[in-house]
């Protein structure tokens, strides 16, 4: 028997907070009124915001170097359903999960499929993996799968992601997101022209295979584990493939995925006048790829990404619906204490950018008033909005204090006793 949190635990564990909640979220509710902001309807906002959990952030992450195992990893993707289901009891943010194939393989997915629906789960993109060898594969991704020189090699490539799109359909998915890590090491190792050409030609043939209301994500990362070129390395190329290939492709936007200081909203606001923003994974990076938790290296830029989100929002723009999914490497904390905090700051930097005053920002900006505009989304950004995600919480039913609540539960040290810890050492993300 699974150990589950319960209601009565959790709604136990609420009444402690209950009061303070209740003279915080009055004293926000009346700061707010007076700048003219609802603050229900921010809540409200708040309460319908969700974000994919990655079905491999989950398990504790690795470096290069070493991966260090924590107490009562999932052992399987039922597992995996387990922490992820517990994770939306606590935050109510996270409903629904992205999976990866093959690493979430089972032999029967109408079952999972129904495993996640009665934990109240449900599926976002799935992933393709050509970036690594699984045991028997008859062809090598050492130098590359959907990009290749040998033609075999590719096919088998696109066969997986023709693969994946047919268990997305099974799981009820919408979306295949391809990242793959094809690149060079060495000036001259590869023709970077005709590596594109190959790419845009193995992806046309996935392309076809899309069903009619699927769309692809394209995601693009600038090196690694790629060193010297990278087929897909930047949104520049990303758009330029998902244009060829038509209008279910769209570009997916890893926040760990371009140079230093790339100016990422202004991708974002890019992409969404061009519609072609698929969505997100969200992390924090504070060097390269570094998966680390949304929001805890530089959440004025969670926020300005946000602010370009509610701007598009606002706007009406025509098909913009972009996915939210979490992508992240949790190497020292609890993973399923990362993910809640994350889903956490997402909401956070999204009720931020409600509130921003958009009249007056669009009244300065129309008078070249920098300081003035700029101290208009300073005074959102500089908000606390605790109390509204807090509310958001305890209105879902869900914990008003979700750390605190989950460390009580004792969650980790049962299900550590449900999971023997699987033993060995091992690199790499998972
Ligand atoms: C580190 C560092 C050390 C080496 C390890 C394996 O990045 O360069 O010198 O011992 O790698
Ligand atoms: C990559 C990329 C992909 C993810 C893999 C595991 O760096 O972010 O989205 O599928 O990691
Ligand atoms: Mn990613
Ligand atoms: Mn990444």
């Amino acid at each position: 028997m699974t150990f589950r949190i319960s209601d009565d635990f959790l709604a136990e564990t609420n009444r402690k907070f209950e009061g303070v909640l209740a003279e915080d979220y009055d004293a926000l509710s009346r700061q707010l009124a007076r700048r003219k902001i609802d603050i229900e309807a921010i809540t409200r906002a708040v309460m319908a915001f969700g974000v994919a959990i990655p079905t491999w952030g989950v398990g504790t992450g690795g470096t290069r170097f070493a991966r260090f195992p924590g107490p009562g990893e999932p052992r399987n993707i039922f597992d995996k359903l387990d922490d992820c289901a517990t994770i939306q009891q606590l935050v109510r943010a996270t409903p629904t999960i992205s999976p990866h194939f093959p690493w979430d393989a089972v032999s029967d997915f109408a079952e999972l499929r129904e495993a996640a629906q009665h934990r109240g789960l449900g599926f976002d993109a799935v992933n393709s993996n050509t970036f690594q060898d699984q045991a028997g594969q008859p062809r090598s991704y050492k130098f590359g799968s959907l990009s290749h020189v040998d033609r075999a090699v590719r096919a088998q490539a696109i066969t997986h992601n023709i693969e994946c799109i047919e268990i997305g359909r099974r799981l009820g998915s919408k979306a295949l997101t391809v990242w793959v890590a094809d690149g060079s090491n060495f000036a001259g190792q590869s023709n970077l022209t005709l590596a594109l050409d190959r790419y845009l030609d193995s992806m046309r043939e996935i392309y076809e295979a899309l069903p009619a209301d699927w769309r692809v994500f394209l995601e693009h990362k600038c090196f690694e584990p790629a060193f010297y070129s990278t087929v897909i390395s930047d949104w520049g190329t990303s758009f330029a493939a998902a244009l060829e290939l038509g209008p279910k492709a769209q570009c997916l936007v890893d926040l760990g995925h371009h140079a230093p200081n790339v100016n990422i909203e202004q991708i974002v606001a890019r992409l969404v006048r061009f519609g072609k923003l698929a969505g997100f994974h969200f992390n924090d990076s504070k060097y390269g790829d570094d998966d680390l938790d949304t929001g805890s290296v530089e959440p004025f830029r969670l926020f300005l990404v946000f602010n370009e989100l509610v701007d598009a929002q606002n706007r009406q723009v025509a098909g913009f619906a972009p996915a939210y999914m979490l992508d992240q490497s949790h190497n020292v904390t609890d993973p399923i204490e990362s993910l809640m905090q994350s889903a956490i700051e997402l909401q956070r930097a999204y009720a931020q950018a409600l509130i921003v005053d958009r009249p007056a920002l669009a009244a300065a900006q129309g008078v070249n008033d920098a300081l003035g505009a700029h101290l208009e989304l300073k005074r959102a950004f500089t908000a606390d909005v605790s109390p509204i995600l807090a509310m958001a919480r305890y209105r879902a039913k869900s914990a008003i204090a979700p750390i605190e609540t989950y460390r009580a539960s004792g969650y980790r040290t049962r299900i550590a006793a449900e999971r023997p810890a699987v033993t060995g050492t091992s690199a790499g993300i998972v």
